[in-house]
């Protein structure tokens, strides 16, 4: 017996039986080819070897390539499911309101205490038009018959400041900003 010989009967045999991947499929149809040789044993062994490799990599349900499956299957899960919420620390103005009505605030001028460094909006709603003016931070700002303005600001001036209705001459709040 030639080792050659049985090489090339080897790869002969791989090519007829193809390694399908049928399970189990493989040695049945390694025997029907060995009927006509009469190195039935070295060749069977041989076809036997290559054709455990060949199955080994046709993705049955053997342990290896189940393996292979599970950790693919895992990733995908870990890269799905990574959302965090992180909301920045917002910092809150403290929002004073004043109404004014027939030119005049309603309920009396308006007072409010901040710290310094606060952030504060000043919204005025009134049904004349006028100009809102607050003192100290000498900030004007417009305001239509029946309009909102609003004017925001940090309180980093500490002192007790008037606000005031510009055109009429009006006192309608009065901040006092804690240093
Ligand atoms: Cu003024």
């Amino acid at each position: 017996m030639n080792p050659k010989t049985v090489l090339r009967d080897a790869l002969r045999l791989q090519d007829r039986v193809g390694f399908e991947c049928r399970p189990g499929g493989g040695l049945a149809t390694l025997g029907l080819v060995d009927r006509s040789r009469r190195t039935t044993v070295v060749l069977a062994a041989i076809a036997l070897f290559v054709g455990g490799l060949a199955l080994a990599s046709c993705g049955g349900d053997d342990g290896e390539s189940a393996g292979t499956t599970e950790t693919v299957k895992a990733t995908t899960e870990t890269t799905t499911t990574m959302t965090t919420t992180t909301e920045p620390e917002v910092e809150k103005p403290t929002v004073v309101r004043i109404v004014v009505v027939s030119g005049a605030p309603e309920g009396g001028i308006v007072r409010e205490s901040v710290d310094k460094g606060d952030r504060v909006v000043l919204a005025v709603t009134s049904d004349v038009a006028d100009e809102v003016h607050l003192h100290g931070y000498d900030i004007s700002r417009d305001v239509e018959a029946g309009g909102t303005v609003r004017i925001a600001f940090r309180a980093t001036l500490p002192g007790r400041f008037e606000v005031e209705l510009e055109d009429r001459g009006v006192q309608i709040g009065d901040l006092t900003v804690q240093a």
